[in-house]
């Protein structure tokens, strides 16, 4: 049997029905009960980026040979429980790449052009009475990437056809790369106008930005967060944000998802989105085959297409 989580991809859903004796987890009103009942038939877990496989579903599923995620984030899985039982893992790197590059710069311009505020202002007649105020440039901004790997290179490839310089941070520098590296996140948004987090959630990483870095990167600088929701301190976020500490935010990711701090709504220099990231037709299919070839490759003893554990 394959334990799906919760809702992810219909196509999914449908394949795995097909294919394998599917277990939709959302579904069922009586967890525990679920849980004891199909203790013995479960052999794989579907997750995503609200729901993996943690300690308590690693030991109430004694059979648990593989976990393939329906994402390239791997924090809402225990890997080090997944490790030391030898439960396989896989997630959906390479093939959203793009999409959250795309929308990394995409939440920039729509942040410094103000273009949420600007379709609102067409749409409620306002042009009439005056032209829009004005904006802040983008091209030749100096860009600030936390965490070098798949999703931010291609986002710093993407800020260098805007004439930008690039700056980034993470644990250690990244040889052939000509990009300038700090050593410190502090010392990055203190040299950078957009800061933008794009590094897996660990320990080490959650609230990676926090009020010291936001008032590093002060009040003309802004932030962008297409990482995970626990990357930001999102409590000291509201305060700077409502303070004028900080010039301004655009964010796809929240702390306690769908749940979004109120304070924010009512700001023009925030940008908020629902976790849309990889969210198109293209990348959510091209995620759900990888889903599917790790779970057949599994199954038929081939080597798993994008294992990580
Ligand atoms: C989600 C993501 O998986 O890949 C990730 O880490 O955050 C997204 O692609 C999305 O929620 C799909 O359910």
């Amino acid at each position: 049997g394959v334990l799906m989580m919760c809702p992810m991809s219909s196509y999914l859903e449908n394949e795995l029905q097909k294919r394998f004796n599917l277990l939709r987890y959302w579904t069922s009103p009586e967890k525990s009960a679920f849980l004891e009942t199909h203790r013995n038939s479960i052999r794989a877990v579907v997750g995503n980026a609200s729901a993996g496989a943690d300690a308590q579903l690693i030991s109430d599923l004694p059979k648990l040979e593989i976990v393939s995620s329906f994402s390239v984030g791997l924090d809402k899985i225990d890997l080090g429980i997944c490790k030391e039982k030898g439960i396989r893992v896989t997630n959906t790197p390479d093939v959203l790449t793009e999409d959250v590059a795309d929308l990394a710069i995409g939440l920039i311009l729509a942040l410094l052009r103000r273009l949420c505020e600007c379709d609102r202002y067409v749409r409620s007649g306002k042009w009439k009475q005056g032209d829009f105020q004005l904006t802040t440039k983008f091209s030749r901004k100096s860009v600030g990437i936390i965490g070098l790997g798949r999703i931010g290179t291609a986002i710093a490839k993407r800020a260098e056809a805007f004439s930008c310089p690039i700056n980034y941070y993470s644990r250690t520098v990244k040889p052939d790369v000509a990009y300038k590296y700090y050593p410190t996140v502090v010392d990055l948004a203190k040299n950078s106008d957009i800061l933008v987090v794009a590094c897996p959630l660990t320990d080490e990483t959650t609230h990676i930005v926090n009020r010291q870095v936001m008032d590093a990167l002060g009040a003309k600088g802004v932030l962008i967060n297409i990482g995970r929701g626990p990357h930001v301190d999102e409590q000291e976020l509201v305060k700077a944000l409502t303070e004028g500490r900080l010039g301004g935010a655009a964010l796809d990711v929240f702390e306690k998802e769908p749940h979004v701090p109120e304070e924010l709504f009512g700001l023009e220099n925030v940008i908020l989105l629902p976790h849309v990231g990889s969210g198109t037709v293209e990348t959510r299919n091209a995620m759900a085959d990888l889903v599917l070839g790790n779970l057949e490759a599994h199954f038929s003893g081939k080597s798993l297409l994008t294992p990580v554990v």
